[in-house]
């Protein structure tokens, strides 16, 4: 496609037009990308290294933080999506660090890139929040503060993606297509590229080219949800790459687990309109994300009125 993912200058957050610019992304794209956010290069340079570090180290070291993705825990290591549902498996790991508190990351996310993924993640939080408000302000609704907590930003995990190169890429996927089950999610991307967006039109691709020191921005099904459909969560898939092993860092951003999400009411009450998703308990959502493979769009449907 020849359209492209906007890019949004960031470093003035209190400018309408960069609220506007977010807003209009996330209706028509799902997805924007953010410069001068105020994080500097040298924590995502680092974050980057350490999950270099974590995943170059031997695989009986590794294999100590495997775990099933839906079981307890706070570092979990795995590989595809979800292994034992899906029919082809993808061309990847990752190693979920889940946040509950500093003390539980301290305690038990890998000391190998613990200290960089919680200082990548303690600013990163700062962002999230300010996006928060301006999208709640793009609905006319109150801005981002503690009572939206629960909804929005509660259940955090941070994943590192590793993407080794792949002798056919033609022949298999990084990531196959899907749309995040979170509210938001923020992705630090390298330089090797091979992010792909649904464009518009819902046939063609977008490629989301790497931009040194942006962050890849993107709405998930439950802000799709909560915003009855205003924002969109997008298809998106990663395409490995021959030559190069590629690495990405996805901040899922969810609501509680126990939380009950809907079409916000303050929304519906201001606009008349009907709701065009049930009540649904977030963990009840995850779940059925993680019992097929990713397909597309489809978890949302599950959602629908
Ligand atoms: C995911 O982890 O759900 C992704 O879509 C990763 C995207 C990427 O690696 O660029």
């Amino acid at each position: 496609s020849d359209e492209s993912i906007p890019v949004v200058d960031v470093s003035n957050w209190d400018d309408p037009a960069v609220a506007d610019s977010i807003c209009e992304a996330s209706r028509k794209y799902g997805f924007f990308q953010i410069i001068n956010h105020g994080i500097p290069v040298e924590v995502l340079d680092e974050v980057q290294a350490a999950a270099h570090r974590f995943f170059e180290m031997p695989a009986a070291e590794k294999v100590k933080f495997k775990r099933d993705p839906t079981a307890p825990g706070t570092a979990k290591l795995g590989t595809s999506f979800s292994p034992s549902k899906e029919k082809v498996m993808e061309w990847k790991d990752y190693l979920s660090l889940q946040y509950f508190s500093e003390e539980t990351a301290a305690a038990d996310w890998p000391p190998i890139c613990k200290n960089e993924a919680l200082e990548y993640f303690k600013r990163a939080q700062v962002i999230i929040r300010r996006i928060y408000d301006v999208l709640l302000k793009g609905l006319n609704l109150k801005g981002f503060d503690k009572s939206k907590e629960s909804l929005l930003m509660s259940w955090i995990a941070v994943n590192f993606n590793y993407y080794p190169s792949c002798p056919n890429p033609e022949l298999t996927v990084g990531v196959g297509r899907h749309s995040d089950g979170s509210a938001l999610t923020v992705l630090l991307q390298d330089d090797v590229g091979g992010l792909f967006v649904r464009a518009p039109d819902g046939e063609s691709w977008i490629h989301v080219p790497p931009t040194r020191g942006a962050l890849v921005i993107n709405i998930g099904d439950i802000l799709q949800l909560l915003s009855n459909g205003r924002y969109k969560s997008i298809e998106h898939k990663v395409v490995p790459n021959l030559r190069k092993t590629r690495v990405s860092i996805a901040i899922f951003v969810n609501p509680a687990a126990h939380q009950v999400v809907a079409p916000l009411p303050e929304l519906l009450e201001s606009t008349g309109e009907k709701p065009l998703y049930r009540e649904i308990v977030f963990l009840d959502y995850f779940k059925y994300f993680f019992s097929k493979g990713h397909d597309g769009k489809a978890t949302i449907d599950w959602a629908k009125i």
